[in-house]
């Protein structure tokens, strides 16, 4: 396995709508060893391919707390087939736009269909955090990050404390 580098808005490759797997192969199982270790690695409770500058449509999680085992779950070319009419805030963060946290308001419950790194088809049922990691992941596949969500005011102003925090640790 291998650590990747996380890539930080305003990145180009992080606005780009990843395309489908197609293959089901030990070169993408691979991909998602490297995706586990690198979401581990940064603390985080999810990884989209595009973040890792991959733009196909895989996601990896894990929402298991720091004292139960670690149950990663990986997810290809996912698909919202529906999603509540209740909507709930969250606050949510992104490895892709370190230090910055806001509420974003989002369906509570989704099902999502999807295959495994074998290419086997599964639906679930998502609601609380799975709910709202899984679409939170699912925009990263559309090239849209949470602050995308949010006010331009609010956006600009993330978006500058993170190249402002960005130039700062570079000097
Ligand atoms: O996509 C990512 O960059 C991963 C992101 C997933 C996520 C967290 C919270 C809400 C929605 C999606 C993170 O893991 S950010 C870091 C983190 O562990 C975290 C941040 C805020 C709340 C809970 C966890
Ligand atoms: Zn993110």
């Amino acid at each position: 396995m291998a650590l990747r580098e996380i890539l930080v808005a305003p990145d180009p490759k992080l606005k780009i709508k990843a395309r489908r797997v197609e293959t089901f192969d030990d070169e993408l199982r691979k991909l998602l060893d490297d995706m586990v270790e690198t979401m581990y690695a940064a603390k985080g409770i999810g990884l989209a391919a595009p973040q890792i500058g991959v733009p196909l449509r895989a996601i990896v999680m894990d929402l298991a707390r720091d004292e139960e085992e670690a149950s990663p779950r990986k997810f290809l070319n996912p698909e919202i087939v529906w999603e509540s009419e209740e909507e709930v805030p969250c606050e949510e963060g992104c490895l892709s736009v370190p230090g910055q946290y806001a509420e974003v308001t989002r369906p509570a419950q989704c099902r999502v269909r999807y295959q495994d790194e074998n290419g086997v088809r599964h639906e679930i049922d998502c609601d609380g955090l799975l709910a709202v990691c899984i679409q939170h992941e699912m925009d990263h596949l559309e090239g849209v990050l949470f602050v995308d969500h949010l006010s331009t005011l609010k956006r600009n102003m993330m978006l500058r404390k993170v190249a402002k925090a960005r130039r700062q640790q570079a000097s």
